[in-house]
C-alpha cells in the first residue's frame, strides 16, 4: 500500500487534514495526477521572453471528473457522510457540479446544483446529469447561484459544498503537497487561474503546511489570473456582468477574495488578468505543442506566465508550476470552433495516400 495511486488522496495526507478513523472516506481516487515538463513551452519563453526556466504543468485534468475539484469534494463528502448529511447542494460554473454529483452518488447522497443558464461547458452538465443530480437552471449568473444556495442549504439542511464549505479548500491542498513530493521542494513561482478565488487560497495555505512541516524550504510567489472581463480583484470592485469565454472563472464576486489578496501578499505575487485572445491562444499551444488538452479557464495559468515573463517580471533560472485545473473534454463545443473540417475522400487507398503525400 505505500505506492501513493492506490491510496485515496486523503487518506494520504491524513495527517495534515481532519480526517480521523470515524471519517468513512469517499473516494474515486483523486489525485496524484502528473507533473509534467514543459519544453516546448519552455523554448517559446526562451525565444520570446528571454526567459530560461523550468517549467512543469500540474495536469489536474486528469482527476477522475476532470478538474481538480474532486480534490475538495472527496473531502466534503466524507465529512457531509461522517456528519449524517442526507444530501449536498452546489452553485456552479459547472466542474463542481460535475465533482459534486459523482461522490454524492458514490456516497448515496441527494445532490442540488445551481447554475447560470446558458454558460456552462456542455460536457460539465452532461456530468451532472448521469450522476444523477437535480439540476436548476438559473436566469442569472454564478454570483447570484452561490447566494441562492447558501440560503437555501440553510432552510432545506442540505451541506453547502461550495469552496465556503472549509473542508473543501483542506482537500484541495493535496495538490500543492504532490508539487512539493514530486519536486522536493516548493517551486519558485506558482500560477494559477482565479475564478471563485478558493484553489490559490487552497494552494497557499497547502504550500504553508508543508513549510511550516519542515517539507520544504520556501514558499512561491503566487501568481493568479483572472479573465479580463471577469476581474473583481484586479479591477478592486465586484464586476456585476462578468464575461469571458472562459466559462469555469466567468465570476464577479469571489467567494474567498480577501484570502486571494492575503495569499498575493504574503508571497510577493500578483493577481493579474488575461484576456480571452491570450487565453485561447495558450488553450491552443498547450494542446499542439505540449499534447496537453485542458480547458480554456485552465489556460490562464499558462497565459499569465506567458505575460508575466513578457513583462520581465519572472527571474531567470526558476523553477515554475502551472495548475491546468480542467480536462479540455469539458468543453468540446469550443475546441470544435478551432478544428478544421475533415477531408471528405472516397473509402479508395489512392485517395487517402494522395491525402497523405499532399
Ligand atoms: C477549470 O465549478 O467555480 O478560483 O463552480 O472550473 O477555486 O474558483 C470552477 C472554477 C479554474 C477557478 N479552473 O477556481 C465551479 C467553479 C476551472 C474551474 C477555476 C474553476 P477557483
Amino acid at each position: 500500500m505505500s505506492e501513493p495511486r492506490l491510496i485515496p488522496q486523503i487518506e494520504r495526507y491524513k495527517e495534515f487534514l481532519p480526517v480521523t478513523e470515524a471519517t468513512p472516506i469517499v473516494s474515486l481516487m483523486e489525485g496524484t495526477t502528473p507533473l509534467l515538463r514543459a519544453s516546448n513551452l519552455e523554448k517559446h519563453l526562451k525565444e520570446e521572453h528571454s526567459l530560461e526556466a523550468t517549467v512543469y504543468l500540474k495536469y489536474d485534468g486528469t482527476n477522475p471528473t476532470g478538474s481538480f475539484k474532486d480534490r475538495g469534494m472527496t473531502m466534503a463528502i466524507s465529512k457531509a457522510v461522517e456528519a449524517g448529511s442526507q444530501g449536498v447542494i452546489c452553485a456552479s460554473t459547472g466542474n463542481t457540479s460535475a465533482s459534486a454529483a459523482a461522490y454524492a452518488a458514490r456516497a448515496g447522497l441527494k445532490c442540488f446544483v445551481v447554475i447560470p443558464d446558458g454558460n456552462i461547458a456542455m460536457g460539465k452538465l452532461a456530468q451532472a446529469v448521469m450522476h444523477g443530480a437535480r439540476v436548476i437552471a438559473i436566469e442569472g449568473n454564478f454570483d447570484e447561484a452561490l447566494k441562492m444556495v447558501v440560503r437555501a442549504s440553510e432552510e432545506a439542511g442540505l451541506t453547502l459544498v461550495n469552496s465556503l464549505n472549509p473542508f473543501r479548500i483542506d482537500g484541495q491542498k493535496t495538490a500543492a503537497w504532490e508539487i512539493i513530493d514530486d519536486l522536493g521542494e516548493a517551486p519558485d513561482y506558482h500560477f494559477i487561474p482565479v475564478g471563485n478565488a478558493g484553489n490559490i487560497t487552497a494552494y497557499w495555505a497547502g504550500f504553508n503546511v508543508f513549510k511550516d512541516n519542515g517539507r520544504s524550504n520556501k514558499l512561491p510567489q503566487m501568481m493568479g489570473y483572472q479573465a479580463a472581463g471577469s476581474a473583481p480583484i484586479v479591477e478592486g470592485k465586484v464586476i456585476e456582468n462578468p464575461e469571458t469565454i472562459a466559462t469555469a472563472i466567468r465570476i464577479g464576486n469571489p467567494a474567498s477574495w480577501k484570502k486571494a489578496e492575503e495569499a498575493r501578499d504574503a508571497s510577493g505575487g500578483t493577481i493579474d488578468k488575461v484576456t480571452d485572445d491570450e487565453i485561447l491562444e495558450q488553450y491552443k499551444f498547450l494542446a499542439s505543442h505540449e499534447g496537453v488538452f485542458c480547458e480554456p479557464a485552465s489556460a490562464a495559468s499558462v497565459a499569465g506566465l506567458v505575460k508575466a515573463a513578457s513583462e520581465g517580471k519572472v527571474k531567470n533560472g526558476s523553477v515554475i508550476t502551472c495548475t491546468l485545473t480542467g480536462h479540455g473534454l469539458k468543453d468540446p463545443e469550443r475546441a470544435i470552433t478551432f478544428a478544421q473540417e475533415p477531408v471528405k475522400v472516397k473509402a479508395e487507398f489512392e485517395a487517402v495516400l494522395r491525402e497523405v503525400q499532399s
